[in-house]
C-alpha cells in the first residue's frame, strides 16, 4: 500500500455503495449552507423583508401562473388588495388545481414545514400563524428549517425605498451578508446618474472620465457603509464586451477597478430579457441565449478580477464549464430562476460536477420571501443527494474509497468553502 493511500483510508471508515445515498443525504442535510443569492432583507431593514402566507402566494413566479389558469386581466388584478391577489392565487392555483409547479409545489412544501394545512379552503388560519410569529425566534427557526447559516442579501445602492434604510444606520445582522446590486448604474446609466450626483458623487449622463470617477468614489463610499461580499449586475442576453457604449466604460474603468482595490469579485448574472411582458410586472422578465465568449474575454483582460457567473440560458451551461476550466478567476454559481426546477438542476449539476469537480458552487436559493428558504433548500439537497451519491459510486467502482469524511469536505466546499474563499480568504 503506498503511502498515500494509507493517509486517504485514515480519513474515515470506507463506505460501502449502498450507504451513500444514505450518507450523502445526512451530510447535505446537517451542513449549513451559505445561501449566496437571495433578495432577503435582515429584519433591520423594516418593511422591505417579506415574510407570509400573503407574500407568499404573490411571489411573481407564481403570478405569471396565474395569468394561465384564471380569466383575470392584469391590470384587474393589479388593481386588486395584496390579500385579495393572495386569495385568487390560492384559489386558482391551489384549490382548484393541482399545484404541481415547482413555484407552487414549493408554497406546499414551506407549508408544509411550518405544520401548516396545506389544503385549507381559505388562508384565515394560515395568516393568523404568520401575524402571530415574532421574527426574533422566526427567522433562525427558518434558517434552522431551511438548513442555512447566512444568506446573501441583493443591496441596490440607487432603490429609493432601501437607501433610506443604510443612511439611517441600519444595524448590521451577521446572518445577512450584503451585495451591492450595480443593474441601475450598469444597465440604466441615462436615468439614474442624478440619483449619484444627489448622493454627493457628481455624474454626467454621458458616462466619460467625470462620471466614471463619480462611479469609482459611489462604490468606495457604499462598499465602505454596507461592506458587501460581492458586487453583482444581471445582463442581457445580448451583454456584450467590449463595446463604444457606457457600459464598457463604467465596467472597465470603474467597477472592475472598485473590485480589485477591495478585493470583492463581481458576480455576472447573464440572459435576462427584461420586461418582455410589461403588464406582468415583476412577471413579465424573461430568458435569452448569451454570447460566452464574453466572458471568456472579460476573465482574460482582468486576471485580477474574480467573475462569479451565473447564466440563465440552459444552452449556455456547457459553454460555461469550458470557460471555467480555461479562466480559475470564474466561479459558475447556481441555476438561476427558470432553471431552478429539478430536471434541469439536475442536468447542470451533474455536467458541472463532471467538468470542474467540486469548483463551483451549486446553487443560491434567489429566495424573494423568507419562508421560501425551507421549500428550496428543502428542494436542492433532494435533488442533489442522488447525484452526488452516483459520482461517489462511479468513483468507488473505478478503484477509489470513499469515506464519510470525503462526503463532508466536498459538500462544505460547494456549498460553504468555495464562497467563502472567493469572498473572505481572499480578500
Ligand atoms: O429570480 C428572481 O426572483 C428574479 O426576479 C430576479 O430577481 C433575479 O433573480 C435577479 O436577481 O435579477
Ligand atoms: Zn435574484
Amino acid at each position: 500500500m503506498t503511502v498515500e493511500a494509507t493517509s486517504r483510508r485514515n480519513t474515515g471508515r470506507e463506505l460501502a455503495a449502498d450507504e451513500l445515498p444514505g450518507v450523502v443525504g445526512d451530510v447535505l442535510a446537517t451542513t449549513p449552507f451559505i445561501d449566496i443569492h437571495t433578495h432577503l432583507f435582515a429584519p433591520s431593514f423594516g418593511t422591505l423583508g417579506r415574510w407570509g402566507i400573503d407574500d407568499l402566494l404573490t411571489y411573481h413566479y407564481l403570478e405569471a401562473e396565474l395569468f394561465r389558469f384564471s380569466p383575470v386581466r392584469p391590470d384587474e388584478y393589479w388593481a386588486l388588495t395584496k390579500p385579495q391577489r393572495a386569495d385568487l392565487v390560492w384559489q386558482t392555483l391551489f384549490v382548484d388545481h393541482t399545484p404541481l409547479s415547482e413555484a407552487a409545489r414549493g408554497v406546499v412544501s414551506s407549508l408544509n414545514a411550518l405544520g401548516l394545512d396545506t389544503e385549507a379552503p381559505s388562508l384565515g388560519c394560515l395568516r393568523q400563524f404568520f401575524a402571530d410569529q415574532r421574527l426574533e425566534t422566526y427567522v433562525p427557526r427558518i434558517f434552522g428549517l431551511a438548513g442555512v447559516s447566512h444568506v446573501v442579501m441583493t443591496n441596490d445602492p440607487l432603490d429609493d425605498d432601501e437607501t433610506p434604510a443604510w443612511n439611517a444606520g441600519v444595524e448590521p445582522d451577521d446572518r445577512f451578508l450584503a451585495a451591492l446590486r450595480l443593474d441601475r448604474v450598469l444597465n440604466e446609466w441615462e436615468s439614474h446618474y442624478e440619483q449619484l450626483t444627489a448622493q454627493g458623487f457628481p455624474a454626467e449622463k454621458h458616462p466619460g472620465t467625470a462620471s466614471v470617477a463619480a462611479v469609482r468614489q459611489f462604490l468606495a463610499a457604499w462598499i465602505a457603509r454596507a461592506k458587501p461580499v460581492y458586487l453583482a449586475v444581471s445582463l442581457p442576453d445580448t451583454f456584450s464586451f467590449p463595446t463604444d457604449d457606457g457600459r464598457t466604460r463604467l465596467l472597465a474603468d470603474a467597477v472592475l477597478p472598485a473590485c480589485r482595490e477591495f478585493r470583492l469579485p463581481l458576480a455576472l448574472m447573464i440572459g435576462v430579457r427584461r420586461q418582455i411582458n410589461p403588464a406582468l410586472r415583476s412577471a413579465g422578465d424573461g430568458a435569452g441565449r448569451a454570447d460566452m465568449q464574453v466572458v471568456g474575454r472579460l476573465c482574460e483582460q482582468f486576471p485580477d478580477n474574480r467573475f462569479m457567473v451565473s447564466v440563465l440560458s440552459r444552452e449556455n451551461q456547457h459553454e460555461l464549464c469550458v470557460y471555467a476550466r480555461k479562466f480559475s478567476n470564474l466561479l459558475p454559481f447556481g441555476c438561476w430562476w427558470f432553471l431552478n426546477t429539478p430536471s434541469i438542476v439536475e442536468e447542470i449539476t451533474r455536467a458541472r460536477l463532471e467538468l470542474l469537480g467540486t469548483s463551483f458552487i451549486p446553487q443560491h436559493s434567489d429566495a424573494r420571501i423568507l419562508e421560501q428558504l425551507t421549500y428550496k433548500w428543502r428542494e436542492t439537497r433532494r435533488t442533489l443527494t442522488p447525484i452526488l451519491s452516483g459520482a461517489y459510486r462511479r468513483l468507488m467502482s473505478d478503484g477509489r474509497a470513499v469515506s464519510r469524511d470525503d462526503v463532508q469536505r466536498d459538500v462544505e466546499r460547494l456549498f460553504r468553502g468555495n464562497f467563502e474563499h472567493w469572498t473572505t480568504t481572499l480578500s
